[in-house]
């Protein structure tokens, strides 16, 4: 077959469109609503679930909620919206957010423009005509200008292959998979793996209910206090008045928060200082410890030390056992912040109850899941249910499972295997006419997703009105460009301390995945005005073919 059949064979009964967006999360929605309703653009989004919300939508595991407060976690987008929406609590709990998403998706009538239960398997860029052919696990096509990976950085679990999995008898959960009509630990024993942020939100809430709960710990966390409180009515009058500011104070901030300041050197202050300024930023609650007390805990060993100390001492004097205390200490030398902040709420406490316990799998790892329980390398436990809390192959993994091509037959997994490569997190060179949102190598994880989605959705709808006005065929990154953001990526990195520590943000979770810092460091604001300069430069770091070029190319063929 010559390339052209081949061409017209695979795009033969698809649907043609502008626009296809992946995912009908936070991200999936909005660039659907911008895209379709303020540019007029054919568009449709598929997505794997048979309903909205993402993240909120597959974690509905027990206690799961943000550790960001509401008036940060949420779109800014519509001055109406956020007037009308009323948030229970600081800090939201996951049916709220979806029960939020809902609302977004039934004011601004999203849901008929999306195919649910639709799971895309294959996006392959056609050259020729500059389309991109998407292909669906039902088997629908589509061809579409404009290709938008709105699939999440966390949304990919991570289930490891332990030995004799398949064997368990009883019933397993994973936590990114929980199901919708919840799982009644009541009467039951229960073992979980992971002791992350999941983990720590689920453990206090199902330890109340089971029998006994066996918490299966390789790893322990710096949790600190969420200091989760229902929003009054006077609350929720005050953030509504203050919302211009509010929304502000995030643009302009480092991280997309819009309360946190912290002080430059943890080193400058004394001891007595320094404990006191950590208590009042433990009291606060979230991410108070982490953003909001010192800048040099990012950078400075000893500066960090003080933070990992304050966090240790405070476990010790929640949990009565000193031995569990110090099992649950994260070990000397490993530094604090330098992987994603967990917030809890009872999750030390829960350790003092009689009914858990705690199974050091650091000293004596899983050797194999038997149809009872599992084995360590010293012992046997036996429970009805096993939970996986054992997080996600994060940035990469749903991109990956997508099998993208971009030209030259070149695939994404294989142009990315030794690691994300991207001009400004937003687009790969070789890839055209394909936008990531919040994805590896933008601020991503170390910003507050809606603000940064918000960002990177406006940005992408600007960059397609100009594709549109000037008669555009293909935008694609340019390589040296893409060269020198990675460049950059890894030098903002080494200048911290968080690409010496073992985590997620450098893939160290997942077996074979290859250890490169993913994000960019720079702060929310600083990225703003790179990518909003690079906009008001016309784009020089990419290239554009013109559609009167593209179409001669093609009559050539
Ligand atoms: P997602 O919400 O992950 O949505 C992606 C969607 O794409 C999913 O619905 C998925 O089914 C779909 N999809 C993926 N692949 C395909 C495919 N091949 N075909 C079709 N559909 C596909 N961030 C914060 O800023 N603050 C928080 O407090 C916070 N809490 C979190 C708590 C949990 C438990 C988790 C897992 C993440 C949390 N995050 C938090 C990060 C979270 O990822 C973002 O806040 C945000 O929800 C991301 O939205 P998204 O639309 O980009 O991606
Ligand atoms: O996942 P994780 P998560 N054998 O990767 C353990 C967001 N989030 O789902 O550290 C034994 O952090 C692993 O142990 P170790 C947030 O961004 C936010 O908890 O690898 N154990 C670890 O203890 C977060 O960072 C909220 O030694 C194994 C755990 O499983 C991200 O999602 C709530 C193992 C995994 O922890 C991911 O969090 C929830 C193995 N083979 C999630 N493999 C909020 O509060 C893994 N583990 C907003």
């Amino acid at each position: 077959m010559t390339n052209t059949s081949m061409n017209e064979a695979s795009s033969a009964g698809a649907k043609h469109v502008d626009a296809v967006v992946v995912g009908a999360g936070f991200a999936g929605l909005y660039m659907l609503l911008l895209l379709r309703d303020r540019l007029g653009l054919d568009v449709v989004g598929l997505e794997a679930a048979d309903g909205i919300g993402g993240v909120w939508y597959w974690n509905r595991y027990p206690g799961a909620r943000c550790d960001i407060a509401s008036c940060d976690y949420s779109y800014s987008f519509s001055e109406e919206l956020q007037q009308e929406w009323t948030w229970p609590e600081k800090y939201p709990a996951q049916p709220d957010i979806l029960a939020y998403l809902e609302h977004v998706a039934e004011r601004f009538d999203l849901k008929r423009s999306f195919q649910f239960d639709t799971r895309v398997i294959r996006a392959d860029f056609d050259e020729r005509s500059n389309r991109w052919r998407i292909e669906t696990a039902h088997g629908t096509r589509f061809v579409a200008k404009y290709f938008i990976p709105a699939t999440g950085v966390l949304s990919e679990g991570n289930v490891p292959e332990f030995k004799g999995r398949e064997n368990f008898a009883g019933r397993n959960c994973f936590t990114g998979r929980w199901p919708k009509g919840g799982v009644d630990f009541s009467g039951k024993r229960v073992g979980i793996i992971g002791t992350g942020a999941t983990a720590m939100q689920a453990i206090p809430i199902i330890a109340e209910q089971a029998a006994h709960l066996y918490v299966f710990q390789r790893t322990p966390s710096f949790g600190v206090p969420l200091q989760n409180e229902p929003m009054s009515a006077e609350e929720d009058r005050r953030i509504k008045a203050a919302y211009p500011r509010i929304r502000r104070a995030a643009r302009e901030s480092f991280g997309g928060l819009s309360l946190l300041e912290a002080r430059p050197s943890a080193l400058a202050d004394s001891p007595a200082e320094r404990r006191a300024h950590y208590e009042s930023r433990y009291q606060a609650g979230g991410f108070s410890v982490w953003f909001g007390s010192y800048s040099d805990i990012f950078f400075d060993a000893t500066a960090n030390e003080t933070a990992a100390e304050f966090v240790r001492q405070k476990i010790r004097e929640r949990v009565k056992d000193p031995a569990v205390a110090a099992l649950l200490c994260p070990r000397p030398g490993v530094t604090y912040g330098t992987k994603r902040q967990p917030c809890e709420s009872g999750y030390f406490e829960a350790f003092n109850r009689d009914n858990v316990t705690l199974v050091d799998i650091h000293r004596a790892p899983i050797e194999e899941i038997t149809p009872q329980g599992l084995r360590t390398a010293d012992a046997s436990y036996e429970f009805d249910y096993l939970i996986y809390a054992t997080g996600f192959d994060a940035f990469t993994g749903a991109l990956f499972r997508m099998n993208i091509t971009g030209c030259q037959g070149l695939s994404l997994n294989k142009y990315w295997s030794a690691g994300p490569r991207s001009y400004l997190g937003i687009a790969t060179s070789g890839f055209p006419n394909m936008f990531n949102i919040t994805g590896p190598q933008s601020p991503s994880v170390f910003y507050n997703f809606p603000p940064g989605i918000e960002m990177h959705c406006e940005w992408i709808a600007d960059c397609i009105r100009f594709m549109e006005a000037h008669g555009l065929a293909r935008i694609d990154a340019d390589a040296e460009h893409e060269e020198a953001w990675l460049r950059h990526i890894v030098e903002l990195a080494d200048a911290t301390l968080m690409p010496k520590a073992s985590s997620w943000y450098m893939g160290d979770n997942i077996p074979g995945k290859p250890r490169v810092f993913m994000f960019y460091l720079g702060g929310g604001q600083k990225y703003r005005a790179l990518i909003d300069q690079e906009a008001a430069n016309r784009y020089p770091g990419f290239n554009f073919v013109a559609e009167d070029t593209a179409q001669a190319d093609a009559s050539k063929g």
